[in-house]
């Protein structure tokens, strides 16, 4: 029995609540960073950032999710990501990642278990991309 082709199975590669904050947009420098816990998607190539979620966590678990616009998009193709250098943030567990239009984004968890998993599920992604 024929598998269906790869290309036309979209799956969710991952969701959870991270730290982030954005410190480049195409190519200038930040002055500020805004760190900000925030529901995180990573589906299809692309990883989402949503507005702060703290407006959805208030609502516990007996209310939906409130359906937040997103507020970065990055495209992983031609994305690198690695991990912070130290001068970067002086929190654990940072992570950052550069999109090929020159946007820069730091990730952050304090679990490394976590961060880990974003790690590795980030970079498979920008792999499975740079192979088209
Ligand atoms: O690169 P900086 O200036 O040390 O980044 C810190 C600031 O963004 C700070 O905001 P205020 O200047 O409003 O306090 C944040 O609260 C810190 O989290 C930032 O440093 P870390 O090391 O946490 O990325």
């Amino acid at each position: 029995q024929a598998s269906p082709p790869e290309e036309k199975i979209k799956t969710l590669d991952k969701a959870g609540v991270l730290h982030r904050t954005k410190t480049a947009d195409k190519g200038k420098r930040l002055r500020k960073k805004h760190w900000s816990a925030s529901w995180t998607v990573l589906e299809g190539g692309i990883l989402t950032f949503f507005k702060d979620s703290k407006a959805s966590a208030a609502g516990g678990l007996r209310q939906p999710p409130k359906l937040s616009t997103p507020e970065y998009t990055v495209d992983l193709r031609g994305a690198s990501l690695s991990w912070a250098p130290k001068d970067k943030s002086s929190r654990k567990n940072v992570l950052e990642l550069r999109s090929r239009d020159g946007s820069e984004y730091l990730i952050q968890h304090d679990s490394e278990a976590i961060i880990s998993t974003w790690h590795k599920a980030i970079g498979e992604g920008i792999q499975e991309l740079s192979a088209d």
